[in-house]
């Protein structure tokens, strides 16, 4: 095939990669914007080179490409915890804007390598210009554990050309183990890790929403307070208990509540500005 022909044969799934990962990006944004707990920690995606699949076809004797190599579109998408994993593959199967025609669990059934992953084929329909095309892409999702196993196992396999030493693939498979036991240790204590970080997650949202609140405040004309306020706030350390955020957020909030029965009481002073402009 022609470098043209190859660069034609992977725009669909460039395209399915793209809006992929904007999707599972999302996923994570609406866990987050809830101030709940993200069972997705990142994602990444990346199109198979052309050498990479020539070499498959090669080593597979592939007839059809598009039928029979399923990772040209590949996902990844990284969890804090095993537990994390099984949520986003029950999130991804109940969608209805994908359909996952295979799994490969290298979770329950790790590989000889020690390579541990949870992959999901799916067939993903793009729309192109030639109306909808549904391509095959790999979602392989794994903790951050797995992750750092793979991605090392991966640089050394390349340094030694896939025939990485029997010492060092017998090291490789204990490193392997010893990331599990992590996964499963860090497993025992998720609850209070979740605790913690959703506290962190709330703390980040009082702080903004106090912000928010300051500049209601000059909205509406109180330069003094809000000033007054923005000093208090500077000053709150980075380690603030999110009881003295609460605790300034409903100082605030008497103060706008406050400013807006003066106003009421006084009538509009910006009315009375427009009126002398008027004159
Ligand atoms: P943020 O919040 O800015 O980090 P892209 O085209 O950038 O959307 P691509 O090309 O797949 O996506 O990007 P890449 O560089 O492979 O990484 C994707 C996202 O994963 C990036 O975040 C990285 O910051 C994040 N990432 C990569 N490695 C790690 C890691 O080890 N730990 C964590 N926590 N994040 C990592 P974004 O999407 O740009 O957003
Ligand atoms: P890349 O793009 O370099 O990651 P095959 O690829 O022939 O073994 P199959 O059925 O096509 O078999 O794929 P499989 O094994 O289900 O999944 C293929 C992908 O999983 C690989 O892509 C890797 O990303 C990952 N993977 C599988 N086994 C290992 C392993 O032992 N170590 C690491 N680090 N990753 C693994 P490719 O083809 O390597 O391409």
């Amino acid at each position: 095939m022609k470098y043209e022909e190859w660069k034609e044969l992977l725009v669909p799934y460039e395209h399915a990669v793209e809006e992929l990962k904007v999707k599972f990006k999302n996923i994570r944004k609406e866990y987050l914007a809830k101030g709940d707990y993200s069972p997705i920690e990142f994602v990444t995606g990346r199109t198979k080179k052309i050498a990479s699949i020539i070499a498959k076809v090669n080593k597979l004797g592939v007839t059809d490409i598009e039928e029979e190599i399923e990772d040209i579109a590949g996902i990844r998408i990284m969890c804090q915890f095993v537990e994390d994993i099984y949520t986003v593959v029950e999130l991804i199967k109940a969608r209805d804007d994908m359909e996952v025609v295979g799994v490969k669990d290298y979770i329950t059934n790790y590989k000889e390598s020690g390579y541990r992953s949870y992959h999901l084929i799916l067939k993903y329909p793009i729309q192109t210009i030639n109306g909808t095309k549904k391509v095959i892409a790999e979602v392989q999702i794994r903790t951050l554990a797995m992750n750092f196993w793979a991605t090392i196992e991966h640089s050394l396999k390349y340094k030694y050309d896939h025939f990485v030493p029997d010492t060092l693939a017998e090291r490789l498979r204990r490193a392997s183990d010893a990331a599990f036991l992590l996964d499963q240790e860090m497993s025992e204590i998720r609850e209070d890790i979740m605790k913690a970080q959703a506290m962190y997650q709330m703390r980040d949202r009082a702080y903004k929403e106090l912000v928010d609140r300051i500049d209601e405040l000059f909205d509406l004309g109180d330069t003094k307070n809000a000033i007054r306020f923005q000093q208090k706030v500077s000053m709150l350390s980075s380690s603030a208990k999110l009881s003295e955020i609460m605790e300034i957020k409903k100082e605030i909030g008497d103060a706008i509540e406050e400013h807006k029965k003066v106003v009421l009481t006084n009538g509009n002073s910006d009315e009375d500005d427009d009126d002398e402009y008027e004159e």
